[in-house]
């Protein structure tokens, strides 16, 4: 019933999985003192004598680094590999627009094929199967590296990117799309769409959704309004895109691919480790990619481990939970702390309310408050919405209720976090 792409590395035992980490981590170590200036400088900022590196018992001395790092050294100042060695790009400018650049060999697109290919097998996909590729064919690694990943795994591209819904609906129904990927919203707007012209998708079987906040309320909707088997898949431009993880058919966690990457969680503010099952940053290594293999990359996602053991699946790699917002997206409203997607999870338990909102927060010479706008079906009044928000929160929030297609929506990450300053011009941050 599960299949894998690579069933011996994807079933490694724990300590296989220690021993390869720590021989990779050794050899990445030196790669990077040997052919990156820029990192040479830093292990020795930090004391650390890559000829004497040992592996995993020294993890915890490498220096971290962050967006900020890549932002400084833009475009190229992280590489390892001179620019006539490398074989593609992706960028992502998050909400500051500054952008950050991720290079990438040949080497390193097999690599990124290797994981999104075992994804994709993962989910259930047979070769010769069609996959529809929404995300962006661009600067965000969304498309390309679902199509990369796509010819690992034998699959028949249908490569629409993103936008043009109706289109999109056609081409799935005349190729018969059996595996669909897209950003979380997307899959949304799919549905709509459906909805208002009356159409189905009889052959859609597997979805491979991500790139922002996936509640499991929001999971739910969407299994259920496709009648299809969803999956929570992980990844961003700084650890070379979209696949570095999934959850597998069991859906009882990301599956992050160990033997590829060391993944961490650690605290905030000092950086320190903290146990499993507890939430932190986590931050990711890169083992095996060449133009530029991130050292404990504080990624800013909030998130936690849930275990290291084997899975149902038969596999062994570590399994986080759904990853619960930026950090910098938390919220203190109110004396109460809280992140975006539990506002998600709270609106979608009230029948009716749909999941398209926004959560605008006002700063009032620094008293915060916080409005929550939502789309919902004819009958949800906003005492129901707030009866909920209250019992889940702690607190109601003010709001407006909108008819079904008022908001705005996106082609590609939604925007839902906006930041209103009282007496200053609109800053309308966040939507990451
Ligand atoms: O969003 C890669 C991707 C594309 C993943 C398509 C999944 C599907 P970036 O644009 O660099 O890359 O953004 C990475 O998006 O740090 C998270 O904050 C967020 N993110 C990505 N996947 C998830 C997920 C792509 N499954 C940033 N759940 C990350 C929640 C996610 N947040």
């Amino acid at each position: 019933m599960f299949r894998y792409l690579n069933e011996e590395l994807e079933t490694l035992s724990r300590a296989q999985i220690t021993e390869l980490q720590n021989k990779r981590l050794k050899e990445i170590v030196a790669h990077t003192a040997k052919n990156s200036p820029w990192s040479a400088a830093r292990y020795k900022a930090a004391g650390v004598d890559p000829a004497n590196f040992r592996g995993l018992a020294d993890l915890h001395k490498l220096p971290f680094c962050s967006k900020k790092d890549f932002r400084e050294q833009y475009p190229l100042g992280m590489s390892c590999v001179p620019r006539n060695k490398l074989a593609e790009m992706h960028m992502s400018s998050g909400s500051t627009g500054t952008p950050v650049v991720m290079p990438y060999t040949l080497a390193d697109l097999k690599q990124w094929a290797r994981c999104m290919g075992r994804c994709y097998i993962m989910a259930g996909a047979n070769p010769g199967d069609t996959c529809q590729i929404t995300p962006g064919f661009g600067l965000f690694n969304g498309g390309f590296g679902c199509y990369h990943g796509a010819r690992e795994a034998g699959l028949f591209v249908v490569p629409t990117g993103a936008g043009n819904t109706v289109r999109q609906i056609k081409l799935a129904r005349d190729f018969q799309t059996r595996v669909m990927v897209a950003v979380v919203s997307y899959s949304i707007r799919i549905m709509e769409i459906l909805a208002e012209t009356n159409q189905s998708l009889p052959d859609l079987k597997i979805g491979i959704f991500g790139a922002e906040s996936f509640s499991p309320g929001m999971k739910k909707r969407i299994r259920d309004g496709l009648g299809i088997d969803a999956f929570d898949i992980y990844g961003m431009t700084e650890t070379g895109g979209i696949g570095s993880g999934m959850d597998c058919p069991a859906h009882e966690g990301i599956h992050m691919w160990e033997d590829e990457y060391i993944i961490e969680v650690v605290d905030h503010e000092t950086g320190e480790p903290v146990p499993d099952g507890e939430f932190g940053e986590i931050t990711v290594t890169s083992l095996t990619r060449e133009a530029l293999p991130v050292i404990r990359f504080k990624t800013g996602d909030r998130g936690r481990i849930l275990t290291r053991e084997k899975c149902v699946c038969g596999r062994t790699h570590l399994r986080l939970d759904t990853i619960s917002g930026r950090l910098d997206d938390m919220l203190i409203i109110s004396g109460v702390n809280f992140f975006p997607n539990q506002v998600e999870q709270s609106l979608l338990k009230v029948p009716g309310v749909l999941p398209n909102y926004q959560i605008i927060i006002r700063d009032d010479h620094g008293i915060k408050s916080l409005r929550v706008n939502v789309e919902a079906e004819p009958g949800v009044t906003g005492y129901m919405v707030e009866k909920q928000l209250k019992e889940d929160l702690g607190f109601s929030p003010e709001g407006d209720i909108y008819k079904p297609g008022e908001l705005p929506r996106s082609e590609g990450k939604a925007k839902r976090i906006f930041y209103e300053t009282v007496g200053e011009e609109n800053k309308n941050e966040g939507g990451k």
